[in-house]
This record gives structure tokens, sequence and C-alpha cells, in this order.
């Protein structure tokens, strides 16, 4: 046995499923799941040395790619200076102040160490700012694992086909509203269903744990002016988005701006940090200030803190054409994708905004959680193992985004392509 299914093997002796988040178990595509012993820029090397090219990046952390100098340099610098202090410091006032530039809607944060974390209390906080208990999210909407999401979610949800998870008692789950991703008229109908009752609508902006969805023009737009009109806050879920299509995030790019944002991933640059945050008179509802309780202990630790200052400051300096570069890599791999499936004659859908993506086998484009349970998984199983055998690390799920970075090169994204044409001719013949 290779030392990576040794691993995994004695990894399922203590640890559930050898995992420690479900999508990693690689259920859904077959195969034993790697364990990996280093990472650098855009490769990964997995217990026998084998190498990868990486379009998971932590699941969208690492727009820098894997172990940057500049992000590794801080941590350890911070590290011989205390890791958490338990008390405020200047590094959290630092990021909160750089996110609030990038962000105006923020102008009061409260950072977290998990997207699930800061969702949960960003809904919490919208039941209490509002006095109401009904939250309306999407079908195949990802916001974390806490009770009220885990009712028709997305990502791992999806990916081992559990509707909704035993554990949450039926009275919360029924507190949570599904829509349909895009369908204006079914969130207008569930408004007049129930008028003045829905605390907030919580939303990804572009969908990104149904497989990448991107919002129908004026579907965000919409859905602003329907909370608006009826007092309930619109909470955007940008744990995937923020810093990703842009500085600014989906918000900026797409001219809609919510009550509260939640944001992670990218601001920790692979460390655990989250946030949520938005307009001072909501934000300043939780406690210490007001009576929402929220509280961590490692919330604003200086070393996940100066992981994602260092992040950040990658993005945005003077002159820098980060995101246009990073847009120009995920084109190329998103031409060419598309380029391969025409070739192939196999029926697929590649639906790419900024650096993210998601290669659908599906007959016809996916514009929601339905179409996207249309696509065919055992053809993408079989596509993820072939590129696997290829060298090319995809995220194990149909229903999960690929994330380019700034260290994938054009050879990677070259490779990545002509392994996918090969891959595609392997799976062709299949029905
Ligand atoms: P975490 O609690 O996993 O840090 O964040 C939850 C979350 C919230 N909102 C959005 C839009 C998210 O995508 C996530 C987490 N994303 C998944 C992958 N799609 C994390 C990977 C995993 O579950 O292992």
């Amino acid at each position: 046995m290779s030392n990576s299914s040794n691993l995994f093997a004695r990894a399922q002796k203590i640890l559930v499923g050898g995992v420690n988040s479900p999508v990693r178990a690689f259920r859904a595509v077959g195969g034993t799941p790697l364990i990996i012993d280093r990472a650098a820029g855009s490769h990964l090397w997995d217990a026998d040395g084998h190498e990868y090219i990486d379009y998971i990046c932590s699941w969208g952390a690492l727009i820098l790619g894997h172990a940057h100098p500049d992000v590794v340099a801080a941590i350890a610098d911070q590290a011989a200076r205390g890791n958490s202090y338990g008390m405020t410091s200047p590094l959290e006032i630092e990021l909160g102040e750089s996110i609030a530039r990038a962000v105006p809607s923020i102008e009061r944060i409260r950072f977290v160490s998990s997207g699930t974390e800061a969702t949960m209390s960003a809904v919490r906080l919208a039941r209490a700012f509002t006095k109401r208990e009904l939250i309306l999210k999407f079908e195949g909407g990802y916001h974390g694992h806490a009770d009220s999401f885990l009712v028709e979610a997305g990502s791992g949800l999806a990916t081992l086909g559990i509707s909704s998870s035993p554990g949450v008692p039926e009275a919360l789950a029924r507190l949570t509203l599904n829509a349909p991703y895009n369908d204006v008229a079914a969130v207008e109908g569930l408004f007049a269903q129930h008028q003045g009752k829905i605390a907030a609508i919580i939303v990804e902006p572009v969908a990104a744990n149904m497989g990448v969805v991107l919002p129908a023009p004026e579907f965000l737009a919409a859905l602003r002016r329907i909370t608006e009109r009826d007092g309930a806050l619109l909470i955007f879920d940008e744990v995937i988005t923020g810093f990703r299509l842009t500085y600014g995030g989906a918000q900026d790019v797409f001219n809609v701006h919510p009550d509260l944002t939640v944001l992670g991933k990218i601001i920790g640059g692979g460390l655990p940090v989250a946030a949520y945050g938005g307009r001072r008179e909501v934000m300043d509802t939780i406690a210490p200030l007001g009576p929402v309780y929220q509280a961590g202990t490692l919330s604003g630790n200086p070393l996940a803190m100066r992981a994602g200052l260092a992040t950040l400051a990658k993005l945005d300096s003077p002159g820098v054409t980060f995101y246009p570069l990073l847009l120009k890599k995920a084109a190329r791999l998103t031409d060419g994708l598309r380029a391969a499936l025409r070739e192939s004659g196999v029926p697929g859908e590649v639906n790419s905004t900024g650096s993210l993506l998601t290669l659908f086998f599906a007959d016809e484009p996916v514009h929601d959680y339905a179409g996207a349970k249309k696509s065919n998984t055992a053809r993408f199983a079989a596509f993820f193992r072939e590129m696997l055998a290829r060298g090319i690390l995809l995220p194990p799920s149909q229903f999960e985004a690929l994330f380019v970075s700034a260290a994938h090169s054009d050879d990677d994204i070259d490779r990545t392509v002509a392994a996918a044409r090969a891959s595609l001719e392997a799976v062709a013949a299949m029905k």
C-alpha cells in the first residue's frame, strides 16, 4: 500500500471518515482520499511525493497560492511575537480598516474564526435587529453548518445527497425558507406569504456551493428591493466571493449593497479568519454594545490577522494589476475547458466568473440547484479520477468550484487543458 493509503487507513481509526471535513473524503468521486504532505504555489505533493496542480486552493482561501513568501514571513514574524493575546491588538484594527476601505457597506466588523461562525452570528443579529424569526436562503446555497442553514443546502450536503441534516430540530428547520436561486417570483411569493415576518435573506451573490451559478441580471437588485420594502435585512455571504471576484467583492461587481456582509477564506490567507460586518446601527446591537451575544476565544488573533493583512496587501497595492492578471489566467482555463468539451462531444457547461468556475456534466445551461442536480455526477466522478491520474486535483464534487490562484502559471493551465482533453475522451463513452 502507498504511504498515502496507509496514512488514510490510520486516519480512519481516529478521524471520523478519515477527514475533518466531509467533502475531503472523496465519497462522491471514489478512490482513496489524498493525504497531503506539503504545498507551494499552485502545487500540492501527497505523502508519496506525487505532485498535483491544485484547483481546490483550500476551498478558495489561497488566492495567492500556497505558502506565499510574504504570508509565510508575516506568520513567522508574528509567531515570535505571540499567536493570541486574548485582548485586542493593533492588527485587528488594521485588518478591519482595510476591509472597510475595500467594502464600504461594512461600517463595523466583527472577526470570528470560521465562515459558519460568521453566518450564524449574522443571522442571529438579523433576527434580533428585526425582531423576526424567519430567514430565507436559496436551494443549493451553503452558508456553513449552523443548524438554520442545513436545509436544502449545497456543498458537502449536495455532494453526499443529504437534503437536510438530522439533529436540526424541526421547529428550527421550519424557520428557514428556501427559494430556487435566481427565482425572484418565488422570493416575492414567500415575502407575500410571510409579510413582515422574514428577518433576512442570506444569499451567495455568486452561488459556488451548487457548483458556480451566476446571478441572473437584476436578481440581486430585486433581493435588495424586496428586503428594503419589507423591512428585512439583506445578507451577502461573500465567504467565497469576497476579495475573490475583485477587491470589493461581488457587491462591488454587481453594485448591490447588503445590510450585512459575511467574509472568510481570503481574509485569513489560509488561517482561520472570518468576519461579519455592515451597517453601524445593525452591528452595534452586538455585545458588548448591544444585547446580541457572540464571542470567540481566538477571534481576531494576531497570527491570523497578520496572514490576512499580508494577503490583502498583495491584492491592492498601488498600480497592482492583480485582478486583471488573475482573470486572464482564469479565462485561459475556462476557454480551454470549453474548447475541450466542444471537441469531445461530451455534453457539458462551464460556468465561470472571476477566478472561480465549475465544469458541469449537464446537457443544458445551469442556472439553479435543480439544474445543477441534473448533472451526470457519475461522469464527473470518472473525469475527476482521470484528471487526478494526470496530476490535476479538482474539487472532489460536482457541486464545488475550481479556484485559480495568482500562482497558477500558463504552463499549469495548458497542462490542465491537455489533461482535460484526454480525460474527456476517456469518459466520453460513459452513459
Ligand atoms: P467555513 O465554516 O467552512 O469556514 O465556512 C462556511 C461557508 C460559508 N459560506 C460559504 C459561501 C462557503 O462556501 C462556506 C464554506 N465553503 C466550503 C466549500 N464550498 C468549505 C469546504 C468544506 O466544507 O470543507
